[in-house]
């Protein structure tokens, strides 16, 4: 195949989370996208193994999202959320809301997962000063947590080279919980490990360290995606719900990759029968189509809040130019009734042990050392190379991007999380890709 000179300049473009250098020497530039495949600029299809970064539920380009943006950016392009609104905010947080789990059915809207998480930690300790427990001021993160790149989101995340340069600005009152990732115990776990829950009960030793009256919130992700797909263990989960309810301590779930499908139900917390009291949201929240994040919290978090201001007061100093955007808002609408029409979380719960098979298929594929799955999620970890940690999985990438599989790696782990419209045969053809490229990879 032929490439032809797209672009003759890469350079102004600082890229993010990506080695420059290395990118704009042997660059990969897609340039558009149908359904479940992206087309790059050298005419080659690629099978979207990722659903873009973990965002593109429905699939690429569709037609429904795609007219309601074109119609809204004609009609109303701005408008204000600050003391003004316009009628498809109020709609769109609406329908998250009835995605919700009982109850947590108020909708605070952002531009990105990170700035959702940053709105969740803020509104955590605007709860508790507004029930006069203004010292509540601690948040309790994991490692290897993945929450963003704000000051709030790397401080609670648990990602060593997102924090070390910042090392001195983080947050101050933040401790981790241990993360749950054990391949002595649970390597090749289908579905939900079964060893691990006891390591939630490290809470209670941070609550004795700290005391509960000083927590004001712990977050974690209740399936980690991007720090290598960490599925939690059997019970685990619970046990952090029971701790926090026990010490007046709010529960954060950051499903800004769980959201919207990706486990076969509308949220990781009603796939594990656990209601956290705040939840951030972004990506599939629209298809991806318009930046837009956003936070769903309790009504209980909410009432005292907005209910705890004076009369005309602005009850909580906190938004964004662009919160609950015009277009952004028409996308998640015509998302969120696409996702509906379509039965597309139902569908991936029916894929999912399809893809469970596919994935666990790559057991005795070379290098790989353990294969882990959830809903529309699967992780393999790889063996790493000696004294180049990465090397193996980058070399896997670029190898199934030249076979026309799009895969995503972190560390030595390849992620996969098609769109929720793959097929089995699609499902197939990429785990039987990544055997392949395997087995030419050093
Ligand atoms: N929380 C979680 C759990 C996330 O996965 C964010 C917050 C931040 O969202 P924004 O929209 O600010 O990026 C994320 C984002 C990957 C990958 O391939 C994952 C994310 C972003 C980019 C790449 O693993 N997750
Ligand atoms: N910086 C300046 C100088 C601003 O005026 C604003 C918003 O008015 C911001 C940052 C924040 O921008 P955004 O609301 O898009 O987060």
């Amino acid at each position: 195949m032929t490439s032809r000179p797209v672009i003759d300049d890469l350079s102004s473009f600082w890229m993010p989370f990506t080695a420059n250098r290395q990118f704009k020497a042997a660059p990969r530039l897609l340039e558009s996208a149908k359904g479940m495949y992206y087309r790059s600029t050298d005419g080659r299809e690629v099978l979207d193994g990722c659903a873009g970064l973990w965002c593109v539920n429905a699939g690429h380009g569709r037609d429904e999202i795609v007219a309601a943006i074109t119609q809204q950016l004609s009609t109303l392009d701005f408008a204000p959320t600050f003391q003004m609104g316009h009628p498809l905010a109020f709609e769109a947080a609406t329908k998250v809301a009835e995605l919700m789990p009982e109850g947590l059915d108020r909708i605070f809207f952002t531009n990105s997962g990170s700035e959702s998480v940053d709105t969740a930690l803020k509104i955590a300790l605007a709860y508790h000063r507004s029930r006069g427990e203004g010292q509540r001021t601690r948040l309790i993160g994991r490692e290897r947590g993945y929450h963003g790149v704000g000051f709030g989101g790397i401080s609670v995340g648990g990602i060593a080279p997102n924090r070390k340069t910042f090392s001195g600005a983080l947050l101050p009152a933040v401790d981790h919980l241990p993360h749950t990732h054990n391949l002595e115990h649970n390597a090749f776990s289908k579905g939900q490990p079964a060893w691990g829950a006891h390591l939630a009960e490290d809470l209670e030793r941070i609550v004795t360290l700290h005391d509960a009256s000083t927590i004001a919130a712990v977050i974690v992700e209740p399936v980690a995606g991007s720090t290598g797909v960490l599925i939690p263990p059997q019970g685990y989960l619970q046990k952090l719900r029971e701790i926090c309810t026990k010490h007046g301590i709010l529960l954060i779930f950051d499903e800004v990759i769980t959201g919207f499908g990706r486990v076969g139900k509308a949220t990781a917390s009603e796939y594990f029968g656990v209601t956290p009291d705040l939840i951030t949201l972004a990506k599939a929240i629209n298809n991806a189509s318009i930046p837009m994040g956003a936070v769903a919290a309790s009504r209980t978090i909410h009432d005292t809040i907005v209910n705890g201001g004076a009369p005309g007061a602005i009850e909580l100093f906190h938004g964004y130019t662009y919160s609950a955007h015009p277009a952004a808002a028409a996308a998640a609408v015509a998302t969120l009734d696409l996702y509906r029409r379509e039965g597309l979380f139902e569908r991936a719960a029916t894929l999912a042990p399809t893809f469970e098979a596919a994935a666990h298929s790559l057991r005795s594929a070379k290098h790989v050392k353990d294969v882990r799955n959830l809903g529309m999620i699967a992780g393999v970890e790889l063996e790493s190379r000696d004294g180049a940690p990465g090397a193996r999985a980058y070399e896997a990438f670029v190898k199934c991007f030249e076979a026309g599989v799009l895969v995503r790696f972190t560390g030595d782990i390849l992620a996969f999380s098609p769109p929720l419209i793959i097929n089995e045969e699609q499902i197939a053809h990429i785990f039987k890709t990544v055997g392949d490229v395997l087995a030419t990879v050093q």
